[in-house]
């Protein structure tokens, strides 16, 4: 065996499905490797930055590795800013690197594609991953794959590993995986006893569910902690699509003043809030009407947990979760839960579009169809999607850039085989939106929905004196064809009605939906975020 092939099993054995990519010359040999071992497929795309969103979101619904492979330097450069984006939220991204070889390094000459030095792109990733290794030694490489791949699951953030090109087919042995953490019991004990010991005491008791309830497959572990509880259960904004359809106590969406009132009230009003898995940032926690002091909560958070003044450190979210079920029985408290309403019923009228009638249409769908993933970009589709019923969501809800949303629906069917459902505005298309015309190779059909208020609306809003939001009209619908889709542009509530129905009966083209908005016009939810914003700055 190779290293190159001793890498690719260990990539299987660890849980990844399909490898991203686009190769360069320091690439060449490992992905010649790829594509002949056949040990895991290979989609290449047509941007680097769309190869990283697309394994990101792989992993992300798989609750497992998502693997982006690339060459050195104009590869791996160009695609920092998705992995910082998975790094952000989480994400369990595998980054392979094609790298000069041994003998060329010592040259004594500037290579193409070098930065400032032959190590910068090694330096610049250490930045964005929580592990890394340059395989420039055989005897050492299934070692050091094997420390760097379980650092990935473990602490689900992205990993680094580099390929030196004249390495790649080096003969190696085969990776033995490293095993679990060891964890403290007697620590782990005094930790739920005090959890227990503080949600018993509280008046209002709410547990939140984060992305790491997510990323560590807990969903289903974690809905019957909650209904043996007897909490609430919300999720963070970063959490949304979590405990979908599962049977669980759940109250909808935190997003403080832009948020559903009950909830808002249920989170802020609550003495014993139980943070599982929640990422604490400003897009989760900045819009807090009232401000959580967050010494009073349980944050159980990056293989630790923390309450009040103190910490339990090396407790993986899976050991502490396992052992809250271990010492609850079933509850025997019911819960009257009044689940999130969500918009039903389009009126296929003459009206003209407006996001909520596209998160209506969409639950109307999903009725009808059944569910589907979906994959949100960052812009006022992302707040409609609040408005869109329980369902699988890969969005970058706290890191919030541009571009992931086409590339992350193409992910998502790679690594499900279901068709996905895209949102993404006109800016944001305008970036990564190309990567639709690598459907055709692989029979991808998402069908997209794309927004097209022909702005930078989610600036403008705070910021209209600005011309520089106006983006003009682009013939989105126009374009789909040359790519090898179908394209329409529809302007009021009956064409969004046909245009819908049409996508879906059509299968193996994907399907791109141009919803002509009316500038300013938004979703309820980022209405409810500007004012509330808006509010919360007049009252600093
Ligand atoms: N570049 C990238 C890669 N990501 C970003 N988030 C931004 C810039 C800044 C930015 C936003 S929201 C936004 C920009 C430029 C406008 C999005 O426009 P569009 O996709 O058309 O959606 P909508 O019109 O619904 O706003 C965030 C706040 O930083
Ligand atoms: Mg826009």
């Amino acid at each position: 065996m190779n290293l190159t092939e001793s890498l690719l099993h260990a990539l299987k054995d660890h849980g990844a499905r399909q490898i991203f990519g686009i190769p360069g010359d320091f690439a060449l040999p490992y992905f010649r490797i790829i594509e002949e071992s056949k040990i895991l497929p290979l989609y290449t795309l047509s941007h680097e930055p769309g190869v990283g969103f697309a394994a990101d979101a792989a992993g992300r619904i798989n609750s497992s590795l998502g693997v982006a492979a690339v060459t050195y330097g104009a590869g791996a450069l160009n695609m920092t800013n998705a992995v910082a984006s998975a790094f952000a939220e989480k994400s369990p991204l595998v980054v392979l690197s094609g790298g000069p070889g041994q003998g060329e390094s010592r040259s004594g000459l500037l290579l193409h594609h070098q930065a400032k030095t032959l190590d910068s792109q090694f330096r610049i990733y250490r930045e964005i991953t929580c592990d890394q290794a340059r395989l420039d030694n055989p005897e050492r490489a299934p070692a050091d794959i094997a420390r760097v791949l379980a650092s990935c699951l473990r602490h689900s953030q992205p990993v680094y590993l580099e390929i030196p090109r004249d390495l790649a087919a080096a003969p190696c042995a085969a990776v033995v995986a490293e095993g679990p953490p060891a964890v403290d019991d007697d620590a782990l004990d005094a930790c739920v006893d005090e959890i227990l010991a503080r949600l018993g005491r509280a008046a209002s008791p709410v547990l939140m569910a984060g992305v790491e309830v997510r990323r560590f497959g807990l969903e289903a572990k974690v809905a019957e902690l909650t209904r043996r509880l007897g909490l609430p259960v919300v999720t963070s904004f970063m959490g949304r699509g979590l405990l979908a359809g599962a049977d669980a106590p759940l109250m909808g969406t935190y997003m403080g003043v832009a948020g559903l009132p009950e909830v808002t009230r249920l989170v802020e009003g609550s003495d014993g809030l139980f943070l599982l898995g929640v990422i604490v940032c400003d897009t989760n926690f900045a819009v807090s009407e009232k401000k959580i002091d967050l010494r009073k909560t349980i944050q159980a958070l990056n293989g630790q947990v923390t309450m009040g003044y103190h910490t339990y450190p090396q407790i993986p979210l899976a050991a502490l979760v396992d052992r809250l079920l271990a010492r609850i029985g079933p509850a025997d408290k019911v819960f009257d839960v009044h689940h999130q309403d969500f918009p039903r019923g389009l009126v296929a009228d003459a009206a003209p579009v407006n996001p909520n009638d596209i998160a209506t249409a969409v639950n109307d769908l999903l009725a009808e169809r059944g569910p589907m993933p979906i994959a949100s970009d960052v812009g006022d589709c992302l707040f409609t999607a609040m408005d869109i019923g329980p369902a699988p969501l890969a969005a970058p809800g706290y890191y919030a850039t541009m571009g992931f949303g086409v590339p992350a629906g193409l992910g998502l069917q790679a690594a499900t085989g279901e068709r996905p459902l895209i949102l993404v505005g006109d800016g944001a298309f305008q970036m990564t939106g190309w990567e639709l015309g690598n459907c055709r190779r692989y029979g991808w059909d998402p069908i997209v929905l794309l927004f097209n208020n022909a702005s930078w609306e989610m600036l403008r809003v705070f910021q209209p004196e600005s011309a520089f939001n106006d983006l003009g009209n682009w013939g989105f619908a126009e374009m789909a064809a040359g790519l090898g889709g179908d394209g329409v542009r529809v302007g009021t509530r009956a064409e969004l009605k046909v245009a819908l129905d049409r996508a879906v009966a059509t299968r193996g083209r994907f399907q791109l939906i141009e919803v002509s908005l009316r500038p300013g016009v938004l979703s309820q939810t980022l209405t409810r975020f500007v004012a509330g914003i808006k509010r919360l700055n007049a009252g600093k």
